[in-house]
């Protein structure tokens, strides 16, 4: 496998010497996670490869990137496709690397420069992602709790962090794995490695990952939860609702609660669908919500979906509530599905 990962790296070397410039980009609302593995693989392809590097993002980065990009001073190396960038990049020759995601919609305003590339590489860690049939290179890896910890294991050997760049990676992995709550070994002898880089501070990255939830974010939860319906199948709960954002936050809030499985819509001008599970419970029924769930609601709303096991999301066109009902109908066929085949068992034992 990481001989494999040896190739693919030798190969996307490669790609970048033969075009005029690379473009580093990731999913819209760019998250500690996407920030670091850009800025890593910025840094190695200007100062590796010397090649003329942009990061620009589809709609900037999040609060807390925010405040991680702030705080090391980098915000001004990242852009946002404005008209005139956009007319610019057209008359060069460019690779597109794009990090974290590997779904077309997650790209929001840079969908068409991204997909007019001359060499585009994916380096990802959700698995399903539509992108990745227009990629002339892809890395896919869903076993990695974050990209941080895959663009790492990628380039470490050949580009050393430095005190920034492995602050970053960390924080990148932190995040992604919810403060290590779903890291796994290998996760934690890459934090290992990167906390002994001179200069990586544990406490500051935990203190730098802190932010305080907006206004708007607790009222988005206490409405979801106004509007919450849920359903209760032998001892498994799925809880629904909807909300015009931070949909994210809101099932993660569904699942403190008590839902094994949170569904949470969202329309503007798409239909988006979101859902998170608990990954003991998903584990025992044998559900992949990335692989079993969300690209069925994709097609159904003729859009995209997929993710992890424990997280994923569709997007596309079509009522809400109908698209709301279809996925929770998906999830409760799969979970009853996943009952009966358990209780089968048990009785040819
Ligand atoms: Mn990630």
């Amino acid at each position: 496998m990481l001989n494999n990962i040896f190739n693919a790296i030798g190969r996307l070397i490669t790609m970048v010497r033969n075009n005029d410039i690379t473009i580093v980009t990731s999913h819209k609302n760019s998250d500690p996670d996407a920030l670091a593995s850009s800025f890593y693989i910025y840094n190695f392809v200007k100062n590796m490869l010397h090649k003329d590097t942009y990061i620009i993002l589809p709609e900037g980065l999040n609060e807390v990137a925010k405040k991680i990009a702030h705080y090391f001073n980098i915000q001004d190396r990242i852009f946002v496709p404005e008209t005139l960038l956009k007319s610019c990049l057209k008359y060069y020759k460019k690779t597109v690397i794009v990090v974290d995601t590997s779904s077309i919609e997650q790209l929001g305003g840079l969908k068409d420069i991204i997909l007019a590339a001359d060499t585009l590489i994916v380096i990802d860690h959700h698995s399903g992602g539509n992108l990745v049939e227009y990629a002339d290179a892809s890395i896919i890896k869903p076993g990695y709790c974050s990209v941080s910890e895959l663009v790492y294991k990628l380039l470490g050997k050949i580009h050393k962090p430095d005190s920034i760049e492995a602050m970053m990676l960390l924080m990148g992995i932190i995040y992604d794995t919810r403060r290590f709550l779903i890291a796994n070994k290998d996760t934690m002898l890459t934090v290992n490695e990167l906390l002994a880089i001179p200069g990586v501070d544990y406490r500051r990255a935990i203190e730098l990952l802190r932010v305080e939830m907006d206004l708007s974010e607790k009222i988005a939860r206490l409405k979801a939860t106004q509007r919450l319906r849920f359903k209760r199948i032998n001892e498994y709960i799925i809880a629904y609702t909807h909300v015009s954002a931070f949909e994210g936050s809101v099932a993660r809030s569904l699942l403190d609660l008590g839902a094994d499985i949170a569904i949470v819509g969202s329309s503007n001008d798409e239909t988006r669908i979101i859902v998170r599970g608990r990954a003991s419970t998903l584990k025992k029924l044998g559900i992949d919500l990335g692989k079993d769930v969300m690209p069925l609601v994709g097609a159904y709303l003729k859009g995209s979906g997929g993710g992890h096991e424990a997280a994923a999301a569709a997007i596309g066109k079509g009522r809400l509530f109908d698209a709301i009902n279809y996925t929770v109908k998906l999830v409760e066929d799969r979970i009853q599905k996943a009952l009966d085949m358990l209780s089968k068992n048990k009785v040819v034992r």
